[in-house]
């Protein structure tokens, strides 16, 4: 029978939204790890997580009670979702309520890295405006770019690059039947075939190093890496290699393998533009995502079950 008493969550540390943390106190008891007391363990039902926190079977092991963890952020690469299955510990995710922002996002990193509008930005704040006009940059007419993932993000970038008048190709592992854009199943292929990458497939094990150094080499001197996913998608050692030697053209890049630290070297170099992780971080799709993890809980609290499972946990 579904316990009614209000429910005691973990969660395992800050999360960017100034709603959630009201919205969650509303309907539970929200322990933060430096409040979690000796004896509360046994009562916690619920984690709420976020990236860059691993919610491995160690931690789950320390709550006996355990029956969800709600993930705040579509990616769950964090999540250790086959021990939580064998402990028949529910997953959820916070999926298409930030497919537009992020893709918005996206557009606006390519455009920055390609027109080096950064770059430029710095250089009227220098002063050296008057010392001459901001070099010519590369452009966007006439490439072509390759998606690295086609799923909900994927497909607003690519929407979205259709208005801009540049060819759609991609790689996923299966073909979409629904889409009018030409599909690779050899991403180096794509990359040989493109100017420009843009990353946004799911991390994990599984994606690890997806782009590495054959798939930067075949990308070309002109070429141009996005990456909006995560960071274990790119191998950064060759990443930072490949903008060394000049065997790609620029990389703009929301996510890193060691957030929050970003690797000095992508820092040193003109060509690269860096973001801190903000592909959601608007005030409104924060508060959707915050929204949705409430939902998801209150849902399985009340015995409706999950509302947005990941897949591994629906059906
Ligand atoms: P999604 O709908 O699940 O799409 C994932 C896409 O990746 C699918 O097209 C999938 O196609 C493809 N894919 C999965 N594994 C692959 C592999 N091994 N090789 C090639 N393609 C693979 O996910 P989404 O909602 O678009 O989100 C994508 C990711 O973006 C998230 O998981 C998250 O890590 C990242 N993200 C970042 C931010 C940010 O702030 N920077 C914000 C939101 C999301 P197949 O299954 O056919 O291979
Ligand atoms: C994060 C993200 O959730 O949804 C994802 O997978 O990467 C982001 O939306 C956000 O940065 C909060 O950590």
């Amino acid at each position: 029978m579904t316990n009614t008493a209000r429910p005691i969550l973990f969660q395992t540390g800050p999360i960017m939204d100034p709603a959630l943390a009201p919205a969650l106190a509303e309907h539970f008891t929200v322990l933060m790890p430096e409040a979690l007391e000796e004896g509360q363990a046994g009562q916690v039902r619920g984690i709420v997580s976020g990236v860059g926190r691993e919610v491995d079977d160690e931690l789950m092991a320390r709550f006996p009670a355990l029956e969800i963890v709600a993930n705040f952020g579509v990616g769950y690469d964090s999540v250790d979702v086959d021990a939580a299955q064998r402990r028949n510990v529910m997953v959820t995710h916070t999926p298409s309520v930030l497919d537009e922002e992020v893709a918005d996002l996206t557009l606006g990193l390519l455009l920055a890295t390609v027109r080096r509008i950064p770059q430029a930005d710095r250089y009227v704040r220098e002063g050296r405006w008057p010392e001459g006009a901001f070099p010519l940059s590369p452009s966007l007419r006439g490439r072509k770019v390759g998606m690295v993932g086609l799923g909900r993000i994927g497909l607003a970038v690519a929407r979205r690059l259709e208005g801009f008048g540049v060819p759609v190709l991609y790689h996923t592992r299966n073909r979409r039947a629904d889409v009018p854009y030409i599909w690779r199943g050899n991403l180096v292929e794509l990359a040989r075939e493109v100017d420009v990458l843009v990353v946004l497939v799911p991390g994990g094990a599984q994606t690890r190093h997806l782009v590495n150094a054959d798939v930067l080499e075949a990308l070309g001197p002109q070429g141009l890496l996005v990456n909006v996913a995560r960071g274990s998608v790119v191998d950064e050692v060759a990443l930072v290699e490949a903008l060394r030697s000049g065997r790609i053209g620029a990389a703009g890049l929301d996510v890193f393998a060691q957030e929050p630290h970003v690797p000095e070297a992508l820092m040193s170099f003109e060509n690269v533009v860096v973001l801190p992780h903000v592909g959601s971080g608007t005030f409104t799709t924060r508060a959707a995502m915050g929204q949705l993890v409430v939902d998801n809980l209150r849902n399985w609290f009340a015995g409706r079950g999950a509302v947005t499972p990941v897949p591994e946990c629906a059906g």
